[in-house]
């Protein structure tokens, strides 16, 4: 049964898609060069760090993408630092598709921005650069400690070594509820699931909107009915409650996967209610977040989970440029829910193939967290006037910038959503990665969403779906990991 699972990885063609240039220079000087605007501190300790003379980087669409002013941002980081910079950004919705192509071609980028799964399952495999002797006495560790932040870093040590850095905080979903609409059908935020249905009963059977047209809206959408990254449940937290479709750490320390909870197939109860009712838009299974925002500013539906932070600002701007009414009510958690859950952030890397790690340590990521210049270009797109977010969310950035042009860009309401969810959440584990995991857990979560969408979408009936999991290797995939978590 696992030769199956192996196949399809050896498969993946290899993609020669970036010429990794860790550029050094051809000389052996030892000193650090200043750039010529002189931004970059260099006169500091490290004076044994070989400045690189190019840096390729690879990212999602968290950065400025070329609509959005990335040529801009590549000039000023360059400018500012006085190093070439080669960014290679796939298409946001499929770029982990592409990182994992790139790893398997072995031609890596110097630099690489990780989901927490994918750092602990390339830093298990030595593809990434250990950073902790760089990171240990460097400025940015003082920058870090200065700020209260070191558990954020330390937070993502495997086994005491260090193999990247997070600039913000994880932060999560919280839930928005288009504060019109509520009025309109004359209810209140709901505080337990029984309200949750009855409002988006109303969002879905009555007149949100004010079209004058009872019945073509709906309540809530999300990218998909299980996230693609831990925490998977994070996009729809009111219908997954207690349930977790993915390995965890119960009180006696042993491991278990949620999926085959029952927790799970009372969550998958309720989804489907919702769905068959047409409350859910009837596309979640295709949706990335884009589709998702695009039809949330359209006014299709009314209940969004999504970031807290800066976040909330965006969507309400969105919604504003779009005429449609912007004020969002940002609820705390039902009581069924109980609590939101905060992600371990994306991660950025040097990867194994990076010629001159400390130098990248040095002028990359120090660089992003400098509370000055470079960090206030990953903060603010370079191409707007109204502090539009870049890759950085300046609440939640874990060195904060010394002068933040944009501190009062965000309304004290908007603001809100994410003292709310501060005081409501809990941090997600930082996934664990074992021969087993690596081997199987993307083809694992493969079954697992087709299982959820069978049974939301297509209605059939669980234990069928269970039985057809079981018959495609699910149970066995998940036992394995199991086995290997507890075996650690
Ligand atoms: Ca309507």
């Amino acid at each position: 049964m696992a030769k199956k699972f192996i196949s399809k990885m050896i498969a993946v063609t290899m993609v020669p898609l970036l010429i990794t240039a860790c550029n050094t220079g051809s000389d052996s000087n030892t000193g650090v060069t200043t750039s010529s605007s002189g931004s970059v501190s260099s006169q500091n300790t490290s004076s044994s760090v070989t400045k690189p003379t190019q840096i390729t980087m690879m990212v999602d669409g968290t950065v400025v993408t070329p609509d959005n002013g990335q040529a801009d941002f590549e000039a000023k980081w360059e400018e500012l630092t006085g190093i070439d910079l080669v960014i290679v950004q796939p298409e946001h919705d499929v770029y982990y598709d592409e990182v994992t192509k790139v790893f398997e071609s072995g031609e890596l980028p110097d630099v690489i921005l990780l989901s927490s799964s994918y750092y602990t399952v390339y830093a298990a495999q030595d593809m990434l650069a250990d950073i902790s002797t760089y990171y240990s006495g460097s400025e940015l560790e003082a920058r870090v400690e200065a700020a209260g932040n070191s558990p954020l870093i330390e937070g993502l040590r495997i086994n005491n070594k260090l193999f990247g850095i997070s600039p913000t905080r994880g932060n999560g979903c919280i839930t928005y509820i288009k504060k019109a609409w509520l009025d309109n059908v004359g209810m209140d935020a709901p505080t337990t699931f029984d309200e949750y249905m009855e409002m988006l009963k109303a969002f879905t059977e009555k007149d949100p909107d004010g079209n004058g047209i009872n019945g073509d809206t709906y309540g809530v959408s999300a990218a998909g009915l299980v996230n693609n990254e831990a925490p998977y449940v994070n996009y729809l937290p009111e219908f997954y409650q207690d349930a977790y479709p993915s390995f965890y750490q119960k009180e006696d320390g042993s491991w278990a996967d949620g999926f085959t909870d029952d927790a799970m197939k009372q969550a998958l109860t309720r989804i489907r209610d919702a769905y068959s009712k047409g409350y859910i838009d009837k596309d979640i299974a295709e949706n990335g977040t884009g589709d998702c925002r695009d039809k949330y500013y359209a006014n299709e539906y009314g209940v969004f989970t999504y970031w807290a932070g800066t976040w909330a600002k965006t969507l309400a701007g969105k919604l504003e440029e779009a005429g449609v009414d912007s004020e969002l009510v940002a609820i705390p958690p039902l009581e069924e829910t109980g609590q939101y859950l905060e992600r371990v952030a994306p991660v950025w890397c040097i990867t194994s193939s990076c010629k001159n790690p400390a130098g990248v340590y040095k002028y990359f990521l120090e660089t992003m967290l400098d509370a000055g210049e470079v960090e206030e270009l990953w903060t603010y797109s370079p191409i707007s006037d109204s502090y539009a977010k870049n890759h950085i969310d300046h609440l939640l950035a874990v060195v904060p910038l010394v002068n933040d042009p944009g501190a009062d860009s965000i309304t004290e309401k908007q603001a809100e959503a994410l003292s709310i969810f501060n005081a409501n959440s809990r941090m997600a584990d930082l996934p664990y990665s074992t021969g087993a995991y690596s081997e199987y857990n993307d083809d694992l979560m493969t079954l697992k969403k087709e299982l959820i969408s069978k049974v939301v979408i297509d209605g059939v009936d669980i234990d069928t779906a269970y039985a057809e999991f079981d018959a495609a290797g699910g149970v066995y995939m998940s036992q394995a990991i199991v086995d290997s978590l507890n075996a650690e």
